[in-house]
């Protein structure tokens, strides 16, 4: 067995440190929004609730995420593809790492000082400081500098290995960061050309319908950015953890370019209750949104296929009997299997979102909060959370001991446990019509709202537990950093002997690119021209 890179692992463990210090940071802040929101007065004067939402989200759906995908997709890029970082790769992940590092420290001091309670989806006309803007401007930019030496990396294999398959990880990885390349130009833009100039007041107003069709053309395909490597666990670590095989590598490469092709141009179904967007442009994003589905349900089935052919070689019999041999005591499989499972009622909720009618009764409403809390917190999150058990070994050179294995379990537990408690009250006091975004209130003890009181304490409960499952798997991380020392596999799959082969055109960038660009142009052409032709354009204002 090959030990992992030295250089390689320092950069891979900066980013997976920076992600778990955001985690607990956002940790906090969301366990005191919960408990203000159940109505327990706890905050200090010179912090609001709202602007604890605004770091809350930044620091969990935006900072804790992308510095956990960066540090895991280096780690597989720089392991399967040659077993070390070319040095202009290396320089730009590093690169990437302390550009996106000075934007999150700037965003966050803004954001604490008072000075950006614009929330995580930042929606104008709300204005913040024009340096929230310009931080997240750096983290974005910081991003792309990471997926281009990822590409470098991909490129460079390639050349050395004409002919020759990719290995999945690396192909994945690529896809993930294409993904956020393309996605992110919409951010990009809207910050830049928009709101950088507003703040600085450089122009009056902004066009506000253009700004948010601007952020949901990014906001959609960052819930796939999140996702995709939870999917790129699945499909390639769970295999070697269970000691079983890959069902299918064309299925697995085909699942994510279709996600390629179609988390793009679907945002419209984030804005189905807006005006200033023709109604045939929704419905067809709502259709684009049932196609993206597709390529959770091959995932879905490649898992139990998976499951289920490794049960099999067991010796399980029945429609069920491979449940039982699943290695149900190993965190590295219990975690993310803990998040596979909730991924079934967290995906059926955003099918429920994505319907128009359906979508008028839940959006606002905390089913929504609930839905996100289901998909990024529980599914994606316990999954980062069980790829710890085994990364942060490889790439230190220790080993997972019993001990915190059994810790890991008790977190995962935990987690299940507050997440259950907090998201269900959020999807039935939503499903009552309980916004989302806003403090305490009883709306003048409102008959309606005071119904909601008691799911709103419930949500306090859940956050308290989520808390202690928050400082659970910092300690975990801590504990890991100081195992015993010794060699840990990086664990990947072998495609099982009955797959069949790999057609190369998946391997054809140009024409998946060229696909998916021709999908873009065709949802947004018209839909921007009408917005930006109506403009309705705003001043800024502050809420707080
Ligand atoms: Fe969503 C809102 C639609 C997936 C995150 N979503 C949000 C927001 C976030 C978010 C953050 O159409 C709020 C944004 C905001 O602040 O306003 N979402 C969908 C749809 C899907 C979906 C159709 N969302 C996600 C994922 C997220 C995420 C994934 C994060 C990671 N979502 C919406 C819509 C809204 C929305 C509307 C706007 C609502 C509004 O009005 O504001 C689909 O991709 C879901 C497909 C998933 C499945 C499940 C497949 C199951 C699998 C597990 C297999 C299990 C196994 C184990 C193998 C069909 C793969 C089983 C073993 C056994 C033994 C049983």
């Amino acid at each position: 067995m090959k030990s992992f890179d030295r250089q390689d692992g320092k950069l891979v463990l900066a980013h997976i440190l920076f992600a778990f210090g955001a985690l607990l940071l956002g940790g906090i802040a969301g366990m005191m929004q919960g408990m203000v929101r159940g109505g327990a007065s706890i905050l200090p004067d010179f912090i609001g609730y709202y602007e604890l939402l605004t770091a809350h989200g930044v620091l969990m759906a935006l900072i804790f995420t992308t510095y956990f995908i960066v540090g895991f997709l280096y780690s597989g890029v720089s392991h399967t593809l040659g077993g070390k970082l070319l040095p202009a790769a290396r320089k730009l992940g590093w690169a990437g790492y302390i550009l996106m590092s000075v934007g999150t420290i700037i965003g966050v001091a803004v954001i604490l000082a008072g000075q950006a309670t614009v929330l995580y989806t930042f929606y104008a006309p709300m204005k913040a400081s024009p340096w929230f803007y310009i931080a997240l401007a750096l983290v974005v930019i910081g991003s792309w500098l990471s997926g281009f030496g990822m590409f470098y990396q991909y490129r460079q294999w390639r050349k050395a290995n004409t002919g020759k398959l990719s290995p999945l990880f690396a192909y994945m990885s690529v896809v993930t960061m294409l993904l956020w390349q393309i996605a992110t130009i919409g951010v990009a833009v809207e910050v830049v050309v928009q709101l950088i100039p507003w703040s600085f007041g450089w122009v009056d107003t902004v066009n506000v319908v253009l700004s948010r069709t601007l952020f949901w053309y990014f906001g959609h395909p960052l819930v796939y950015f999140w996702l995709l490597p939870a999917y790129l666990c699945w499909y390639v670590v769970i295999p070697k953890i269970i000691g079983g095989r890959i069902f299918s590598d064309a299925l697995a490469r085909l699942s994510f370019m279709l996600f390629l092709l179609f988390s793009i141009p679907v945002g419209f179904h984030h804005q189905l209750m807006e005006p200033g967007i023709s109604s045939f442009w929704k419905f067809l994003q709502v259709v684009l949104t049932f196609m993206v589905i597709i390529p959770s349900l091959m995932t879905a089935f490649s898992m139990f296929a998976t499951f289920e052919l490794f049960g099999r070689s067991k010796g399980a019999k029945g429609l069920f009997g491979w449940v039982k041999v699943l290695p149900w005591k190993d965190v590295r499989f219990f975690a993310p299997f803990m998040g596979m499972l909730i991924f079934i009622p967290a995906g059926a909720g955003g099918i429920i979102n994505a319907s128009n009618q359906m979508n008028a009764v839940v959006h606002n409403t905390l089913w929504v909060t609930g839905h996100f809390h289901l998909t990024v917190a529980t599914s994606v999150a316990l999954t980062f959370f069980g790829i710890v058990y085994w990364l942060i070994p490889v790439v230190t050179g220790r080993v997972l001991t019993p001990r915190m294995n059994r810790l890991g379990i008790i977190q995962t537990l935990i987690w299940c446990v507050g997440m259950f408690i907090m998201s269900g009250s959020m999807h039935t006091v939503g499903l009552l019509g309980s916004p989302r975004r806003t403090a305490y209130t009883t709306y003048d003890d409102h008959p309606d709202a005071v119904l909601w009181m008691p799911y709103h304490v419930a949500m306090a409960v859940g956050g308290v537990i989520l808390f202690i499952g928050v400082v659970l798997i910092i300690s975990n991380v801590i504990g890991l950093l100081r195992a015993p020392k010794g060699e840990t596999e990086y664990p990947i799959g072998e495609v099982s002997e009955s797959a069949d082969h790999t057609p190369k055109y998946l391997e054809r960038w140009g024409l998946w690119i060229g696909i998916a660009v021709a999908l873009i142009l065709f949802a947004y052409t018209i839909p921007l021209i009408d917005i930006i032709r109506n403009s309705v354009n705003a001043p800024g204002v502050r809420t707080w």
